[in-house]
């Protein structure tokens, strides 16, 4: 009685640093910019019978509508209202999501902007996605309603009003964000229209939040917004589950604010994680993989238990929030894939996948002049449906990255390895590397440039086990390589240096 209480109890104050995920899933994706109906549709036909357990969707809430330059990703991060139309879709169709996403297992977690409202210089009008009245000159957004007595000015002391300088969190908190217009969060009405709003997308049954903006925000009014949020709804989620919050702090090192100011709120994007790891993919600053050995808390990442980790965001792809160099996207498939191989094998963190949409870079000294481009967009501007071509990738610009066989296929290695210990490491003391998890599943890489040859203790059962990189298990047989595990848990693996993709990954699910 005394260990079931104290089950409840941890349970209860651990709740939202569970993602909830159900039937073994381990991994969400990020569906950036695609629309409901598409969402709900991806669900029912991909996402749940290939184990991804959510979906982080853009911002639902009504925003500007800015054209020029025309229609930019951005401008969803420009509230107007708590309103649920977008260009992903209006409120029927949203509900129609939730609910179908959730009857086939699958979360969905709201990207919340509740830091602020639209940019100072967002004019007025009723050009926005729902229509709705507001005048930012007089920071009135009737629609909520917020007028000026719930904004921040007064409490921030630059010149411009905006943040000027990181070094300085009063700032970084009660100063506008590139001059997005920032509530006053400390005020209990401005609390309970944003409560209002989260419990109404918790009703309608998602799962948790992305605290967009959080290092904008004092760790204690987040946690007096989230302490009000109820709980899951139970027409799919056991009663008493808390909504999974994970929270946007870009924490490099060197500023005022640290991840670690939020961790009594929930998760923390862990943004090391990427940027270092796109290093040693890339082999920048005399990186090599043989230093992943104790990659995680071990190259000063917060603790396992609090990050929710990534190799790229929609922000950092494209040069925005913490973008750099470093930063593995799409556009280098062959190292993002070995990149996201690496995050799904290995134990640290919550993990998410990134799903994009394909645009033109431009670069001008180094910058993209493109980094704004909205969604693949019809004519009027609507957003384009995402069409399934007949190799199950995706058409109209939709880039897809978790429908890349070898990352859909290593989201499912993940959920097969799940709790099993990091073992059987090996390096060759440069960019191969090699680890196990458990008795469940193994992956190896070649990132040198020359051939690989070499024979490893995998920990797995003796068998023939399919390579889900070069191909996977159908039916009775493997469409790609075919490693033999003998009777001691050994087997060899030769990777060339040029092949498409220089890395193997098996596991208890993909043998013969
Ligand atoms: C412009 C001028 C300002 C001026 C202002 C006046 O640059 O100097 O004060 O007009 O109105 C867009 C424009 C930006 C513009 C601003 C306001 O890019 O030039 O300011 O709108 O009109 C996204 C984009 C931003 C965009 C914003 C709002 O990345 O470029 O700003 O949406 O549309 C930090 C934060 C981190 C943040 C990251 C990008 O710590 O929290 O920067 N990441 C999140 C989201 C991100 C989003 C926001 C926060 C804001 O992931 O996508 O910013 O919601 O690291
Ligand atoms: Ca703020």
């Amino acid at each position: 009685m005394k260990l079931l209480l104290l089950l409840v109890v941890v349970g209860l104050c651990t709740a939202q640093y569970n993602p909830n995920l159900k039937s073994g899933a381990t991994s969400i994706v990020h569906l950036f910019e695609w629309r409901w109906a598409d969402i709900a549709a991806e669900c029912e036909r991909y996402l749940a019978p290939n184990g991804f357990g959510g979906v982080q969707v853009s911002p639902p809430n009504e925003n500007l509508i800015i054209t020029s330059p025309n229609r930019p990703w951005y401008e969803r991060y420009q509230p107007i209202s708590y309103k649920l139309c977008t260009r992903s879709g209006n409120e029927q169709q949203f509900r129609d999501m939730v609910t179908r996403c959730n009857n086939v297992g699958v979360n969905i977690y709201v990207d919340a902007i509740i830091n602020h409202m639209c940019g100072a210089g967002g004019g007025s009008g009723t050009s926005t996605t729902c229509g709705s009245s507001y005048n930012a000159n007089n920071k009135d957004f009737p629609a909520v309603p917020y007028s000026y007595l719930d904004f921040n000015d007064g409490k921030c002391s630059t010149a411009s009003g905006n943040i000027e300088n990181y070094g300085d969190a009063n700032q970084v908190r009660n100063c506008r964000l590139v001059g997005l217009l920032d509530l006053a969060l400390e005020k209990e009405y401005v609390r309970g229209k944003i409560v209002a709003y989260l419990n109404n997308l918790l009703s309608i049954g998602v799962a948790g939040f992305r605290l967009d903006a959080a290092k904008h925000m004092w760790p204690g009014d987040i946690l007096a917004i989230t302490s009000r949020l109820n709980n899951l709804n139970t027409q799919w989620f056991a009663s008493g589950t808390r909504p999974f919050i994970f929270q946007e702090v870009i924490d490099l090192g060197g500023e005022a604010i640290s991840s670690s100011q939020y961790f009594g709120n929930g998760r923390v994007t862990e943004f090391k994680y990427g940027a270092k790891l796109g290093n040693v993919i890339r082999k920048l600053n005399g990186e090599r993989m043989a230093y992943l050995k104790n990659w995680g808390e071990g190259w000063g990442f917060m603790s396992n238990d609090r990050a929710l980790v990534f190799v790229d965001n929609h922000d950092n792809q494209r040069g925005h929030g913490a973008g750099g160099a470093s930063i593995l996207t799409f556009f280098d498939a062959r190292l993002y894939k070995m990149g996201v191989g690496f995050m799904l094998a290995h134990p640290y963190g919550v993990t998410r996948v990134m799903s994009s949409y394909r645009w033109t870079r431009n670069f001008v000294n180094g910058q993209d002049k493109n980094d704004w481009i909205g969604p693949p967009s019809n004519s009027d501007m609507s957003t384009k449906s995402v069409t399934i071509n007949a190799d199950s990738t995706c058409g109209n610009d939709w880039v897809c990255e978790h429908r890349w066989r070898q990352i859909k296929n290593m989201v499912i290695f993940r959920n097969t390895v799940n709790g099993q210990a990091f073992t059987n490491w090996w390096d060759n003391g440069g960019n191969q590397i090699a680890f196990g998890r458990g008795n469940r599943g193994f992956i190896i890489f070649n990132n040198e440039s020359f051939n690989m040859d070499v024979t490893l203790n995998t920990g797995l059962p003796a068998g023939t086990y399919c390579d889900v990189i070069s191909g996977q298990k159908e039916g009775t047989r493997c469409t790609g390589t075919q490693i033999t595990v003998s009777s001691t848990g050994s087997a060899r693996f030769i990777i060339s240096s040029s092949a498409a993709d220089p890395f193997i990954a098996i596991h208890a699910n993909a043998k013969l």
